[in-house]
């Protein structure tokens, strides 16, 4: 460890759903947790934590915080709550859920989770054998990098791509829909340092965001027509004769399909659509084809529309076209949680799924809750642990009305009376980083990192693995060896420690040193596919994939179930219009003209921290950016409290007049949380729970809505 310390130490893991999965020091006095900081000696994390995380050790001692178990006294809703003992809690959920077996079956309970934790053994999956052992529903979690992911391994495979590290020795750098330096922060210096050798650095997104501001160029198409913008790029590439033929030829599927297919996308049809000029489109094809080492960094918000998996196939053929492959740092960054080899049948055990049992995706609670959704066994409980589906999930409105129903049987597991956490029967207290141990994988860097415990859990908070222990025990799966593991145990089973990737570490290097690059190339030498060697069935970069069906990769579905069924898949990647745009929907553009983009707030991590007073006084209250053009048409000035809406629902929040968006995009950022709002509404009141062609992502970039001055 590289810090002199006053107090102990501790390796530490930040547990949230970020892309940077930072390397942390925890330092304990007297019992408690004085400071969080950034590990010095880590690569990436430098020492640095990011704004959201930089008093992390008091979000620990927040007087909010829930510490014990809590049973619901007043209306759903209201608030109120009285503290009882574990045992009463444990003894009311297996008595509500026996009856609820008995009428309805045990697919009657819904467990819903996320990435409120994102470790191996208290994350996403955490609650997944319990659930399965218990024949509950299945939840089908495509909140995020879902559409991304299919796209991925139908064109790529399971690669980790280019470390990003090696942006390093990048000429040209594409970060296309990713908002860095509020979203990936610990990446961006990998960027600058490429920039100071003369690297050009390029940011594709539907507004002029942080880190647009600070590229060398900002292309802003409309929101939704990216894949019409890479179509429009791979036919300027072919037509500008940049193709690198000799690597094309070796190591791609399809390319006199994709050809054909781009051969419409000419620079002035794509103007039309996406807004960008077509000599912009034809310059970046030819800088991005001759600047090598080229590389794109996809953000997750590309998938966030109907066309978004689409979109990214198109977006994994440039670098395929211009040979950047070749050269270290060059290629394409996704997510390098691929390579992280982990025994994700350990982990949810879906063999424990009964055949056809019934999955539920996440983005339809509203649907699943309200009766809206046509179930063979309706939903009678909820259980929701590591999400705040109230703020997160869309059509909020509709997921409260389910909420608020008299016969459903709600446990949620937080660390506060959440926007979700206030319809409960019962709220459960589940520890914060500090109190508990967890391995991080990542899906933004190729490092394995420790997280261990360095105080005792506030008041009667326990971690999700010990509540799932505890509930295994409740339900009488105790002869069950792997439900009742404890966190030390799990590690070791669900890491295959044998992987080349693991090169031999285990656990004693872990407590070492804290965290391990996996041994997939180093930053300095990775070239994964300078010769092909994709992992997809033909080996090469599939532009052409054949009787291919929709699915849900894992770690968001596939494993759950073993099923892979869908839609048929276009064998190519092309532009699928936005569903909610002019062009598409002009009777409802009539109505709502505005496109609203919700990404994510600089100063919170989704909802998280959205709830503390000194961090919303950092992000600002809820604003709406609007371009002076659309302002002036409604009277609108800037500070005006201004109210959007469309059919599903509305929020408030302050006008910000500024030429920071085009005419015709509204922009208000994601994780406020409703209650705390001007008025009950979040940007996920008005955001729709359709899914994108690919992967049963979601649309948050694909919605009409109008704004208008409130008093
Ligand atoms: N500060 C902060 N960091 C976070 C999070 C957070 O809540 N706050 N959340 C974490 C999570 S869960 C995730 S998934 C990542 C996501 O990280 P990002 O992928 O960076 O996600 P967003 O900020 O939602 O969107 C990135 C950019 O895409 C743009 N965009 C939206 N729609 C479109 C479109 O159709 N076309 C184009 N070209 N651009 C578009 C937005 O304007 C935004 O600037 O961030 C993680 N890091
Ligand atoms: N409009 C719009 N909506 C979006 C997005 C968008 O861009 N626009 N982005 C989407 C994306 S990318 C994502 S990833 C989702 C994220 O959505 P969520 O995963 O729901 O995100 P959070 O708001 O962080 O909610 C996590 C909750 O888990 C709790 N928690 C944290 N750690 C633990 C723990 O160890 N145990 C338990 N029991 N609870 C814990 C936290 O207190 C918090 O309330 O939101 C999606 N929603
Ligand atoms: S939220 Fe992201 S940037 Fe901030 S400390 Fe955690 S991993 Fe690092
Ligand atoms: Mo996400």
């Amino acid at each position: 460890m590289n810090e002199l310390p006053k107090g102990k130490v501790f390796f530490g893991g930040c547990p949230h759903d970020c892309p940077d999965t930072c390397a942390m020091i925890y330092e304990v006095v007297n019992d408690r947790l004085v400071d969080v900081r950034g590990n010095k000696s880590h690569p990436m994390t430098r020492g640095g934590l990011c704004v959201k995380l930089k008093d992390y050790h008091d979000h620990h001692y927040n007087p909010d915080r829930v510490l014990h178990p809590l049973r619901r006294t007043g209306p759903k809703g209201s608030g109120a709550y009285e503290q009882i003992s574990w045992d009463e809690a444990l003894s009311e959920i297996k008595s509500r859920w026996d009856d609820i077996i008995a009428k309805y079956g045990s697919q009657a309970i819904l467990p819903y989770s996320y990435l409120g934790n994102e470790g191996l053994v208290q994350g996403l999956t955490s609650g997944d054998a319990f659930f399965n052992r218990l024949g509950s529903s299945v939840c089908e979690k495509t909140f995020c990098a879902s559409g991304s992911s299919t796209a991925w391994l139908l064109t790529v495979g399971p690669t980790g791509g280019v470390d990003p590290e090696s942006f390093v020795h990048a000429k040209y750098i594409v970060i296309w829909a990713c908002n860095s330096i509020s979203t990936n922060l610990h990446h961006w210096p990998f960027v600058l340092e490429a920039q100071k050798k003369g690297a050009k650095v390029v940011v594709i997104d539907a507004y002029r965001s942080r880190t647009a501001k600070a590229a060398d160029w900002h292309i802003c198409p409309k929101p939704g027509t990216d894949g019409a913008l890479a179509m429009g790029i791979i036919n300027a590439m072919i037509e500008q004769d940049l193709v690198d033929q000799d690597w094309v030829d070796k190591y791609t599927v399809g390319f006199p399909e994709l050809k054909d297919r781009a051969r419409d996308f000419t620079p002035e049809y794509v103007e039309r659509i996406t807004g960008v000029s077509a000599a912009d489109i034809s310059t970046f094809a030819r800088e991005f084809a001759t600047a090598q080492p080229s590389v794109i960094r996809m953000g997750v918000a590309l998938e966030r529309h109907h066309g978004g998996g689409q979109t990214i196939r198109a977006v994994c053929a440039i670098p395929a076209l211009a040979g950047s492959w070749r050269h270290l740092g060059g290629g394409l960054l996704q997510m390098p949680l691929w390579e992280f080899p982990i025994h994700w049948d350990r982990v949810c055990r879906p063999d424990w799924i009964k055949p056809d049992t019934q999955v539920i995706n996440n983005l339809r609670l509203g649907r699943a809750l309200t009766g809206e959704m046509d179930l063979d066994t309706p939903i009678m409980s909820f259980f929701c642990y590591n999400t705040n589906p109230v703020s997160q999930a869309p059509e909020t409105n509709k997921i409260v009305q389910g909420l608020q129903r008299e016969d459903l049987f709600t446990v949620v597991s937080e660390h506060f009376v959440t926007d979700t956490a206030k319809y409960a029967d019962i709220i459960l207290p589940a520890t914060m980083a500090g109190e508990h141990d967890d391995m991080m994988f990542s899906w933004g860097h190729f490092y394995f990192t420790l997280n261990q415990k360095a105080i005792e859990p506030r008041g009667e908070a326990i971690s999700n693995s010990e509540l799932f222990r505890r509930l295994a025990r409740t339900m009488g799966f105790d002869g069950d060896d792997r439900l009742l593991m404890s966190d030390a145990e799990q590690i070791e089973h669900f890491i295959d420690w044998s992987s080349p990737a693991m090169a031999g570490k285990g656990m004693d290097y872990f407590r070492e040193h804290g965290y391990f690059h996996l041994a997939v190339g180093t930053p300095d030498d990775r070239l994964p596919h300078a010769e092909g060697n994709f992992p997809t069935e033909s080996g090469k970069v599939q532009f052409l994939v054949e009787g291919a069906k929709n699915f849900v990769a894992p770690p968001f579905r596939h494993m759950y179930t073993g099923r892979q069924s869908g839609e048929d898949v276009d064998p190519l990647p092309g532009f699928v219009p936005p569903r909610e745009s002019a062009d598409t929907a002009p009777d409802l553009a009539k109505l709502y003209p505005l496109n609203i983009i919700s990404p994510k707030s600089h100063g919170f991590l989704n909802s998280c921290y959205a709830n503390e007073e000194h961090k919303i006084k950092g992000q600002g209250e809820q604003f709406v950016m609007i371009s002076p053009l659309d302002a002036a048409a409604r009277q609108i000035r800037e500070g005006d409290p201004v109210r959007v809406f469309n059919k599903r629902g509305d929020f408030e929040g302050y006008a910000r007049v500024t030429d920071d968006v085009r005419s015709g995009v509204v922009v208000a950022t994601l994780g406020y949380w409703r209650s705390l709002n001007r008025s009950d509404g979040s940007v996920n009141s008005i955001s729709s729970d359709e899914h994108c062609g690919l992967g049963n992502a979601p649309t948050f970039s694909d919605n009409l809505v109008e704004v208008v001055r409130v008093n």
